[in-house]
């Protein structure tokens, strides 16, 4: 596996409301990418990011994952995150370590409670969106509907930037509204398709939509509104660049239209991530000095190490795993680095990329790149490991307070030490988990045996 650099990697989280598809979707850009030969299937518990027993079991994501595919030899980093409302934290620790949201909707449903949530969240972050209009395919999926509800929910500035050929069951392909190309796909979930006319009678809404298209990137740029009313309309040159410089600036928010079940569309949603999400050599991470006033950290491999903890899993049998965000420099395998929060030295061993629960160790993981390692000792969630000199820190993701509380007593004595460090692991794993003993509770596990005095 090639060592990436930061120019050819985009960081994306797919976020959204549950069950709109998302780690369908995933799914689908490894198999069109090639990453994987087979299919991988929510409903048959086949998915690369949806890998824990429990989630295969509910056929929902409970923990965010990582994937990742190689796409017009660029890395494209897939966050899958959970859209239950309950696991919504972990949402929100991948738009910190992502460069875009792409947020997907449900062509039926438009924009539920959680895609506003998520939708506010990124706004919280400045975070610039792509929007995956999934399951075209289905029995009253309506892009104009589900166009609105985006646009009164979320932003007026949300924009297809495709419009689908057939409806419902007869969803079969996209036309590109940039490059008026039309994309039809073979109807056996294989994602191949071919290029094709416009069919005739989309020819007036293609136009229609391409207009609104060029006049939301005209609106984002003062300069390309000039142009727009000087020549009535942009060159494709000014178009591309100017929806890639107002995605880029959160401005404009390109939708796309795919069935992620069916495989289609997904090539040209690969595509236009790879043509409008920044690479993190071009959206340096922002950071704060050591007067907590805002700074940002390019990307850069040659620097000394920075490097963010965004996630932590308790592997029952490989331990603690640390998902990281390298910033600057470089995580290297058999090396050592500075836990700057606990002021701690860290041994590092492997390094790996992660494709779902499956590792692949590196030499190296580079400034931009996502990644983990295995079994660090002090290393928590949010923690910044790196350069002890340097002043550049990073603002912590922010974890909602817990709303329920519940009281557990062990059976026996005996059990008081496992539910603890069972507890604990739980605790770094979800930060918004709290768990503290309660003092006046000391010693009342002998209450089944009825020979309880102490209370
Ligand atoms: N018809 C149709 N069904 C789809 C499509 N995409 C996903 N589904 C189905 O929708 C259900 C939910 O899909 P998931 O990918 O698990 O949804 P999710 O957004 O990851 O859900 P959470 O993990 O709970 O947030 C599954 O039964 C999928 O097979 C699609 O494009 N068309
Ligand atoms: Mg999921």
């Amino acid at each position: 596996m090639k060592v990436y650099d930061a120019t050819a990697i985009r960081n994306i989280a797919l976020v959204g409301h549950t069950s709109s598809g998302k780690t369908q979707l995933a799914s689908a850009m490894l198999s069109v990418s090639g990453m994987v030969n087979r299919f991988g299937k929510v409903d048959e518990g086949t998915t690369i990011t949806d890998f824990d027993d429990e989630e295969i079991a509910r056929r929902h994501t409970l923990g965010a994952s990582l994937a990742f595919a190689e796409w017009n030899k660029q890395k494209v980093n897939i966050i899958d995150t959970p859209g239950i409302g309950n696991f919504l934290s972990d949402a929100r620790a991948a738009l910190h370590v992502a460069d875009a949201a792409v947020v997907v909707v449900d062509a039926v449903s438009g924009v539920m409670v959680q895609t506003e949530k998520v939708w506010e969240a990124a706004n919280e972050l400045n975070l610039p969106r792509l929007v995956a209009l999934n399951r075209l395919d289905r029995e009253r999926a309506n892009l104009d509907r589900a166009l609105q509800s985006l646009r009164d929910a979320c932003s007026r500035a949300v924009v297809p930037i495709q419009l689908p050929i057939g409806e419902e069951r007869s969803f079969r392909g996209v036309v590109d509204l940039i490059t008026r190309k039309a994309y039809v796909f073979e109807s056996n979930e294989s994602g191949k398709f071919k290029e094709d006319a416009i069919p005739p009678d989309m020819t007036g809404r293609v136009d229609a939509a391409r207009e609104a298209l060029v006049e939301m990137v005209a609106e984002a740029d003062d300069k390309l509104m000039d142009r727009f009313f000087e020549a009535g309309t942009l060159s494709d040159e000014e178009l591309i660049a100017g929806l890639k410089n107002g995605t880029a600036a959160a401005k404009i928010y390109p939708l796309v239209c795919v069935s992620a079940l069916a495989n289609i569309g997904v090539p040209q949603l690969l595509d236009a991530i790879v043509s409008n999400v920044p690479s993190p050599a071009e959206r340096p991470y922002p950071g704060l000095d050591k007067n907590k006033q805002p700074v940002t950290c390019a990307a850069d491999d040659k620097k000394s190490p920075q490097v963010f903890v965004w996630k932590t899993i308790a592997d029952p049998f490989a331990g603690r795993i640390t998902m990281f965000r390298v910033i600057a420099g470089s995580m290297k395998s058999d090396s050592t680095v500075y836990n700057k929060t606990r002021d701690s030295q860290e041994r590092l061993g492997s390094v790996v990329l992660l494709q779902g629960k499956t590792q692949t160790t590196m030499p190296e993981i580079k400034a931009g790149d996502l990644g983990a390692v295995a079994k660090l000792k002090d290393t928590l969630t949010n923690d910044t490991l790196g350069d002890k000199a340097s002043n550049v820190g990073f603002p912590g993701i922010t974890f909602p307070e817990p709303v329920l509380s519940y009281a557990i007593e062990p059976k026996s004595r005996g059990d008081e030490d496992k539910i603890s460090t069972s507890m604990r692991r739980l605790e770094e794993e979800d930060p918004s988990i709290k768990y503290s003993r309660d003092p006046r509770r000391r010693n009342c596990c002998c209450r089944a045996k009825g020979s309880c005095t102490s209370r």
